[in-house]
């Protein structure tokens, strides 16, 4: 039976490759090296099909790599610690280290079903004390440095979770990304990663970042957030104190008609007038209900009281009142603002809500001033009501007045980041201890090195309600403090898993290291990686935490890079169809309508919308990937996925373009079949002269190995890659020269260039033709340039309108080409020799007559 059976030798394969060590890291030091990545995923259980485009990208750019002649290091491992486990303790009584373990054999088995070339020895998992007692010292790391910190800090709590979630992790709408539940704030006491100590450097190094895309960086940048401005001090009248402000605007100083507290502000009680405090305090109560969001949205009335507080303007010497009101972040700048309510949106509103004055200072360049303002202005022009700056361009006031405030000892220029510091403390079970203990007469004091894991105690008790397991465990927390022997107690929350993720890609390179998390050594060979690949739902925090990182360990020295990852490719989602309601927006299940090419509602009646949406659950449109591996094959799937869409697009799954992968790695199978039948064999050698047919296929075939290549380089447009493929083996199925060496060529050209991406067929037809060792360790081909010539034409050769005869040339051949061909072809030579040459007619597609000087 010679029919193609891909669950036969797919598994074959993969057991053959296993027993074998095919996916080893070669360590072959002759070889240039490159680290090809996926992102490593959760291991929720199952393999969806986001998994299988993002390792198959990979994956095909390890293989073909290291057919280039590259030692690959391509790993895989698991990011297993996290909220998803734990609640499986507590909904099911499942330990989260039991339900992690076995999903991760069971997406490990999945992974392995794919024919993704992983080397296993390198496996890194976070949840294992082999893992974290790493990830410990590292923190240990930050600590010593001064990048790792306490403080109380008004922290996002999630009510349903029972947990501090990150910034990050509250969506637009101020709720939960895992919950879903209305996020509320309470001031806890936390620890905290300096990221902002790196914030400069964040910024500029996405700038060497070329291999990344724009979208990226962009958003990097954003999140950033870097403004040039200038911070300023308003002295608070009857007192030593002052209250500094950051402003953008240090051009509209004149135009300041109040200063503004935010309600977390130290200085708030302390310029309260008694007569106030009652208000104040009650506003001050109130808004610690506030989400920042809610606090921060434009169309939100702007709340606020006055405190009955002066402070001084010192650049006019007017007293002006002191606001507290929500939408003045703490967080962010001084916690204070100057109100500009003719030059900026937010005061405006504020002022017309409590009826405080406003002063237009900036006038457009060519206009009037305006005596009723509809709304601020915010755009530059010139200064008015300014003092000595009066008639200034607003872009050189802003310098001015700093440089004036700053010899006047009121303030200066300044640089300020939106960037916070990282909030990493988790009180959850299921995370990596924190390794410090706080004694009541050192404080918080470091596990040493030496005992390191502090290792997640087995036996607790997951109620998901209270405080943290581990906070629960007395026996575990009471210990003597390692400094001083007084009885004190273990920090009981865990890390930020993010922190897992934002070294394991260092791990890799020296996985089995039990001294130490890596071998400096290691890094150097390995580092950085040469090609990311993973969600753009990472634009953000796990890539700029992982450049922190770097950063970080660069500076301890345990690095020689700077930036972790070279290239970033960010694949785009894979979606499903999707049957819709469009009155109710509810999603119907395919299997309940009667007519997919007619879809109704099979409740109402009414119409369904097909739409192309991210496969989901809830949306009844994902599709398995052991389904469709289970009956086209991993091969089939693979091909599919990667010629559905570029990389880096959407993808839209579709039955018939998987049918058609599937018919075409058919057609494949019997092109080999039908050359082994007519006798054919690998390596058959090249005929000396070429028929035209040949001459054809050979076009053909190098065609396709120099557009594959290209395809593989930088863009990875994989898509067309494919594409090529399937040109190539249609070259092969009509070309009219079945025994001929270039045949051959063809057959071995095809099945090289498939190996990549469909890796089983292609061993499997390698092998059955006799092939040495495996078509995986054969060197990638190389386009021969004569063969890409395309057809040649007849060009005459004429001398004074005489034909003297004629010479084969490549018709893409420009005119100068052609002119150039025949002077120095043998007729040419023979009839021009000696001859000055006054003109030459070029007929293009067909003669060079020379005209010679008499
Ligand atoms: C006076 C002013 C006048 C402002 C004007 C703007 C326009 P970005 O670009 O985001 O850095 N601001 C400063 N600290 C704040 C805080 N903690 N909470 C809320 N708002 C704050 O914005 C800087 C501007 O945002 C600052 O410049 C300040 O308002 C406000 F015509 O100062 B500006
Ligand atoms: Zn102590």
């Amino acid at each position: 039976d010679d029919r193609y059976d891909p669950q036969v030798i797919e598994a074959k394969w993969q057991r053959e490759w296993a027993a074998r060590q095919i996916d080893r890291t070669a360590t072959d030091p002759q070889k240039p090296k490159f680290y090809a990545l996926s992102m490593f995923p959760y291991p929720s259980g199952n393999l969806h099909m986001g998994h299988v485009r993002n390792y198959t990208i990979t994956d095909v750019i390890a293989r073909c790599r290291r057919m280039q002649g590259y030692r690959v290091l391509h790993p895989m491992g698991w990011d297993a610690f996290g909220l998803p486990a734990e609640n499986a303790a507590i909904e099911r009584g499942i330990h989260p280290r039991v339900w992690t373990q076995q999903n991760i054999a069971q997406m490990r088995q999945e992974l392995q079903r794919l024919g993704l070339s992983y080397d296993w020895e390198r496996e890194v998992t976070t949840c294992h004390p082999d893992y974290y007692r790493w990830t410990q010292w590292l923190f240990l790391e930050f600590f010593e440095a001064g990048l790792a910190y306490q403080k109380e800090a008004a922290v996002n709590w999630d009510p349903v979770d029972q947990t501090v979630l990150a910034n990050e992790q509250v969506d637009s709408e101020g709720r939960s990304w895992r919950s879903g539940a209305l996020v509320e704030r309470r001031l806890l006491k936390q620890w905290f990663l300096k990221i902002t100590a790196y914030a400069e450097e964040l910024l500029n190094d996405l700038e060497q970042l070329t291999g990344w895309p724009e979208r990226v960086k962009l958003m990097q940048a954003n999140w950033i957030g870097q403004s040039t401005g200038a911070y300023l001090e308003f002295p608070i009248v009857g007192s030593d104190e002052k209250i500094a402000v950051f402003t953008t605007r240090p051009d509209t100083v004149y135009g300041v008609t109040y200063v503004v507290l935010a309600p977390e502000h130290p200085l708030t009680l302390q310029v309260t007038t008694s007569r106030r405090r009652k208000t104040v305090e009650a506003f001050i109560a109130s808004v610690q209900q506030e989400s920042e969001l809610e606090r921060t949205a434009g169309d939100r009335p702007k709340r606020g009281v006055a405190t009955g507080g002066k402070a001084l303007n010192p650049f006019t010497g007017e007293e002006i009142p002191i606001w507290i009101a929500d939408y003045v972040l703490y967080e962010y700048g001084t916690g204070a603002v100057m109100g500009v309510p003719a030059h900026d949106e937010r005061d405006f509103q504020f002022a017309k809500a409590h009826k405080l004055p406003i002063r237009p200072v900036i006038i457009p360049p060519d206009g009037t001033a305006s005596t009723r303002l509809k709304a601020a202005y915010t755009e530059p022009g010139r200064l008015i009501n300014s003092g000595p700056f009066d008639g200034m361009d607003s872009t050189a006031a802003k310098a001015a007045i700093t440089e004036y405030a700053a010899t006047q000892g009121w303030g200066r220029e300044q640089v300020q980041y939106r960037l916070r510091d990282w909030l990493i403390s988790r009180q959850r079970y299921w995370g990596v201890p924190i390794p410090i203990i706080h004694c009541p007469q050192c404080g918080a004091v470091p596990v040493p090195r030496s005992e390191l894991p502090v290792l997640l105690p087995e036996e607790v008790e997951f109620t998901g309600r209270g405080p943290s397991p581990l906070a629960k465990l007395e026996a575990w927390r009471n210990v003597p403090c390692p400094k001083c022997g007084t009885p004190a107690q273990r920090e009981t929350d865990t890390m930020d898993t993010f922190i897992d993720s934002s070294w394991y890609y260092f791990r890799y390179a020296d996985a089995r290291n039990s001294e130490a998390p890596f071998d400096p050594a290691a890094i150097k060979d390995w580092l950085p990686v040469d090609q990311y690949v993973g969600g753009i739902e990472h634009a953000i925090l796990h890539l700029l935490y992982s450049r922190f990182f770097t950063k970080v360990l660069r500076d301890r020295g345990l690095v020689h890079v700077s930036e972790p990852f070279q290239r970033l490719l960010t694949q785009g989602m894979v979606q499903g169809r999707t049957y819709k309601n469009p009155r109710t927006g509810k999603y119907v299940i395919p299997s309940q309508i009667a007519d997919l090419s007619q879809p109704t509602d099979p409740d109402t009646g009414e119409p369904l919308e097909v739409v192309y949406e991210k496969m989901s659950k809830s949306k009844y449109n994902g599709v398995a990937p052991g389904d469709v591996i289970q009956q086209y094959g991993a091969d089939t799937a693979r091909m599919f996925i990667l010629f559905k869409a570029p990389p880096e697009k959407d993808l839209e799954w579709d039955d018939a373009d998987v049918e058609g992968q599937f018919r075409f790695l058919n057609r494949v199978w019997r092109l080999v079949q039908t050359f082994k039948a007519n006798g054919g064999q690998l390596g058959q050698p090249l005929p000396t002269t070429l028929t035209k047919a040949e001459k054809d296929l050979r076009r053909a075939i190098h065609t396709a190995i120099k557009e594959i290549s290209d395809d593989l380089e930088g863009d990875y447009q994989l898509n067309t890659a494919v594409a090529e493929l399937m040109k190539l083996s249609n070259a092969l199925g009509s070309a009219d020269c079945y025994t001929s060496g270039v045949y051959s060529e063809g057959i071995q050209t095809l099945l090289t260039l498939l190996a990549p991406f469909a890796p089983h067929i292609s061993e499997e037809l390698w092998q059955q033709l006799g092939g040495t060792d495996s078509i995986h360790r054969q060197p990638w081909p190389k386009a021969d340039p004569t063969a890409l010539v395309a057809d040649e034409i007849t060009l005459v050769i004429q001398v004074m309108g005489k034909t003297r005869g004629a010479i084969q040339v490549p018709a893409t051949a420009s005119q100068a080409e052609l002119e150039a061909a025949a002077k120095q072809s043998e007729i040419g030579q023979r009839y021009l020799a000696g001859k000055t040459i006054k003109k030459v007619i070029v007929v293009p597609g067909k003669l060079v007559n020379f005209v010679l000087a008499p």
